[in-house]
């Protein structure tokens, strides 16, 4: 199965369906159909042929969809970057994916100094071409997307992710948590990262779902939003539900009568987020454990027992086991490698074929996965991952700064958040808020350090690598 053939039920046979609710806007998936059709012309007119990479840094928008149907119809791969990433970041994935053309909104930091598509001017001139176009054809096997995930090595790695691989996921996820085409789908996750992209935008392709995209999660009017479309499902990162807890009872009740299901994953949802939830909104939040490079593994089942902590058991279709506690996974779900990176990709399988997640788990008697940790200093905020030894890079080539270590700290909303500790060059001076200055015009906001404290040196071991964990013992 391909995207195309898993969204027919609604582009091709819904037509006159309103599927999407967006910015006060409504649009029908046959609407959605033709305003792709116009696009891939348009896209096919500057020269796009099937298998170039189309990069798209973009906010949530109609815009958004509209590029990534093209994209799909024109069998290219769409590659999305993170809209908070800045030049560092954004140059990176560029030179790494050589996509034909990277296409950008209007008013976006990427288009200073770069040739790019402006998103809305491409809408507008997309209305002069046809809304005929015959679409290419496309195997299970071929690429849909290259995601970029935060690497190991402090640069990201382009995640390849096939038609198959995201037909499979949303056909597990749609039978597992029982979605259905009269449910309704609040989405406010962005769209350039699997969460939002493979579970929220193809589920909602494939069923029909009426949905409401949000430009993007805003704290202050989520609880007006869930009270106005009523969704019956929702899909969050734990941020989202620490900030849900924030309604009174009546209204946290009133959006949970018109609910059926709340999912949480990217990062760990808190024991205690799960029963301060369930209090004031009358649902377990259903948790499940997923991956860029993999998407979804491991789910709390719909029916029977959702056990917070845990991730719950293995969704249908995908095969998991722990080798020394980490957690290996196999499926139609698991990607087809990294972009340009054989050596990586070999890295990543064992010699039969299991991905190695990196993740480390236990196993409960009667199925339950727990995760422990990992096997790599990730760092997950707000359910964005951040990689420390990317910002020790950054810190280090700064004046005066003679090393630096990164580390992950606890933090009430977005689980943890990045803090760093600096060795001076003899002679320097320290100033946090300068290095602040500095981390936030060169990188992603949810990468620059929180706190910046200066040591005399970095705890290293015999080999010369960062001991974190006494760091971790000092910023307690
Ligand atoms: C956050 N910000 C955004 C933004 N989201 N800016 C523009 N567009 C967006 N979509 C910026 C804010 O402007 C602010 O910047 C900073 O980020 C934090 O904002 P906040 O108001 O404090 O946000 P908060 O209420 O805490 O919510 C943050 C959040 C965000 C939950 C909206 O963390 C988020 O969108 N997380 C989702 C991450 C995600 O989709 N992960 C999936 C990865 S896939 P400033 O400059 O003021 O600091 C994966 C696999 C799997 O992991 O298993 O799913
Ligand atoms: P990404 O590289 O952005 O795809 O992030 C994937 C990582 O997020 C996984 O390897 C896990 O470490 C983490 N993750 C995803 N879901 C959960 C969850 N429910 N609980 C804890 N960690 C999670």
């Amino acid at each position: 199965m391909n995207l195309r053939a898993l969204f027919r039920p609604s582009l091709e046979e819904r037509p006159g369906d309103v599927g999407l609710e967006f910015g006060g806007l409504q649009c029908s998936f046959g609407e959605l159909d033709l305003r792709s059709n116009r696009l891939a012309n348009l896209l096919a007119a500057e020269g796009f042929e099937s298998g170039d990479r189309i990069a798209v840094y973009l906010e949530n928008s109609i815009e958004f969809i509209d590029i990534y149907l093209a994209s799909i119809k024109l069998g290219l791969l769409f590659t999305p970057i993170n809209i908070l990433y800045r030049d560092r970041e954004i140059d990176h994935i560029l030179r790494d994916a050589e996509p034909r053309r990277l296409i950008a909104g209007r008013n976006s930091p990427a288009l200073e100094n770069r040739d790019a598509l402006v998103a809305e001017d491409l809408a507008e001139a997309a209305r002069r071409f046809s809304s005929d176009f015959t679409p290419c054809s496309l195997k299970r096997a071929s690429p849909a997307c290259l995601v970029y995930t935060s690497g190991t090595t402090g640069r990201p790695k382009g995640a390849i992710l096939t038609h198959g691989n995201f037909a499979a996921n949303a056909r597990t996820l749609i039978d597992a948590w029982r979605l259905a085409p009269d449910d309704r789908l609040l989405l406010a996750l962005p769209l350039f990262h699997v969460h939002g992209l493979g579970n929220g935008l193809h589920t909602w392709l494939a069923l029909g779902y009426r949905t409401r995209l949000l430009d993007r999660f805003r704290k202050e009017t989520i609880i007006q939003e869930f009270l106005d479309f009523r969704p019956t499902v929702f899909f969050g990162v734990p941020t989202m539900y620490e900030r849900l807890l924030d309604a009174n009872p009546d209204t946290a009740r009133s959006i949970g009568q018109a609910a059926r299901l709340f999912v949480s994953g990217s990062a760990p949802l808190p024991a205690r987020t799960f029963e301060r939830f369930r209090e004031l909104y009358g649902h377990a939040i259903l948790e499940r454990y997923g991956m860029t490079e993999t998407l979804m593994n491991i789910s709390n089942p719909y029916d029977g027992e959702r056990r917070p902590g845990t991730v719950g058991l293995p969704l249908p279709g995908v095969a998991v086991r722990l080798q020394d506690g980490e957690i290996l996974v196999k499926g139609d779900n698991i990607f087809a490698g990294y972009w340009r990176q054989p050596e990586a990709t070999a890295a990543a399988f064992t010699e039969d074929g299991w991905f190695r997640t990196g993740d480390v788990a236990t196993r409960s008697e009667d199925g339950y996965y727990t995760l422990e940790g990992r096997r790599t200093e990730l760092i997950i905020t707000g359910g964005f991952n951040v990689y420390p030894r990317e910002i020790e890079e950054f810190l280090r080539e700064q004046p005066g700064v003679a090393d630096a270590a990164v580390i992950g700290v606890p933090h009430a909303i977005k689980g943890e958040a990045p803090a760093a500790f600096i060795v001076l060059r003899p002679g320097a001076t320290a100033d946090a808020a300068e290095l602040q200055t500095r981390c936030r015009a060169h990188m992603a906001s949810f990468k620059v350090p929180i706190v910046f404290t200066c040591v005399d040196r970095l705890p290293r071991n015999a080999l010369g690598k960062i001991q974190r964990h006494l760091l971790a013992q000092r910023s307690d």
